[in-house]
């Protein structure tokens, strides 16, 4: 059987032009500096949100976890957004690689409160440890792809340049946020001292992320890649997908989003479904689901028997449109959620 794969943005598969663009790529050891177009999406990728310099990294969450240790200090603090996924999905680099303590602060849908952040800022004395970073997430995964004002960003600027803070956004679906808020993604990025932006999921390359921010912080953030075991080689093979996703993809979102709000309204009234539309703002449905018969194992398995991948995260299901769901995969979806649900199946 084929699947409507609803699981992540992650499973997109490169395009026939990414392919092709791996094959012609122009290498080099990218560790000793010699890889072009591994360059040339760096630079890319720092002209696009407005930052001096770009660091290739093989993942999101290595460049989350890069952009700690550039900012903090073992034996610091670091503001992050309860739900976010640098504090509850990235394994605890935080701890495990930097040294320093995540310290969550509650929000609405992703947007914290200024004046809740400043209450948890702690200055460092024998007890406790000096706060020097904040942490943002744009659009937000665990408040199902709710986009993060901008007003939020502004604010949090404020916050950390009155404390000495510095700001790290991670918006591994940053130019979700731009689509669905009319905001481009330098807005957000201004106000952030570095961004990480994922090219592996909605922008489908396969592989990849960028960490942007001033020079002096990419180089330090080049020797931490290497001593993560990150320092790739004749990498341009992934770069030059890279650089296809960064130019060419970004535009064709939107549809991803018309595809999330359709599914999210045709079946957000079925029996065991609590989910309002209105807080569809982009490519992820997050749904919390109770059925007095189905189990959450047991919708996701109907589902899988009718061809529909969907992932249980955090106590709800989750379902993401990308560039390999189509109108049919979405009708798909639909048919197989009303047949598991409607009342007279139920
Ligand atoms: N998110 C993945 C899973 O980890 C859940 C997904 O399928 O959504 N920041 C955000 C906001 C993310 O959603 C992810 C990946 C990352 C960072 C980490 O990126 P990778 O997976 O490349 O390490």
């Amino acid at each position: 059987m084929t699947y409507s794969d609803f699981r992540s943005d992650t499973v997109t598969k490169p395009t026939d032009k990414m392919r092709t663009a791996m094959a012609e790529a122009v290498v080099g050891d990218d560790v000793l500096g010699d890889d072009p177009t591994v360059q040339k999406l760096e630079v890319l990728a720092a002209e696009v949100m407005g930052k001096e310099a770009g660091l290739f990294c093989p993942s999101g969450t290595m460049g989350n976890s890069i952009a700690v240790k550039i900012w903090t200090n073992a034996l610091e603090e670091v503001i992050v957004e309860e739900r976010s996924h640098i504090y509850n999905m990235e394994s605890t680099h935080m701890t495990f690689i930097s040294g320093v303590t995540p310290r969550p602060v509650r929000s609405e849908r992703g947007a914290m409160d200024p004046d809740e952040v400043r209450k948890n800022i702690r200055k460092p004395n024998v007890h406790t440890p000096r706060t020097s970073l904040i942490c943002l997430e744009n659009t937000h995964n665990n408040w199902g792809g709710a986009v993060v004002p901008l007003e939020t960003f502004k604010a949090m600027r404020r916050v950390a340049d009155e404390n000495g803070l510095k700001v790290h956004l991670d918006g591994a679906r940053i130019f979700n946020a731009g689509h669905a808020s009319g905001v481009p993604v330098k807005e957000y990025a201004r106000y952030a001292d570095s961004v990480m932006f994922c090219l592996s999921k909605g922008l489908s390359a396969p592989v990849g992320s960028m960490l942007v921010s001033d020079k002096a912080s990419i180089d330090y953030g080049r020797r931490l890649r290497k001593a993560l075991g990150g320092g790739m080689r004749q990498v341009g093979v992934l770069a030059a997908p890279g650089i296809i996703a960064l130019t060419e993809m970004p535009g064709r979102l939107k549809e991803d989003h018309k595809r999330a709000k359709r599914l999210a309204v045709a079946t957000h009234e079925l029996p065991g479904i609590k989910l309002d539309p209105a807080d569809v703002q982009t490519n992820i449905i997050i749904f919390d689901f109770k059925h007095p018969r189905i189990t959450i194992p047991e919708f996701l398995q109907k589902m899988k028997d009718k061809g529909v991948l969907a992932l249980s995260l955090t106590g709800g299901i989750r379902m993401v449109t990308h560039k390999d769901i189509n109108d049919e995969d979405v009708d798909r979806a639909i048919a197989a959620f009303r047949a598991i649900l409607a009342p007279e199946s139920s």
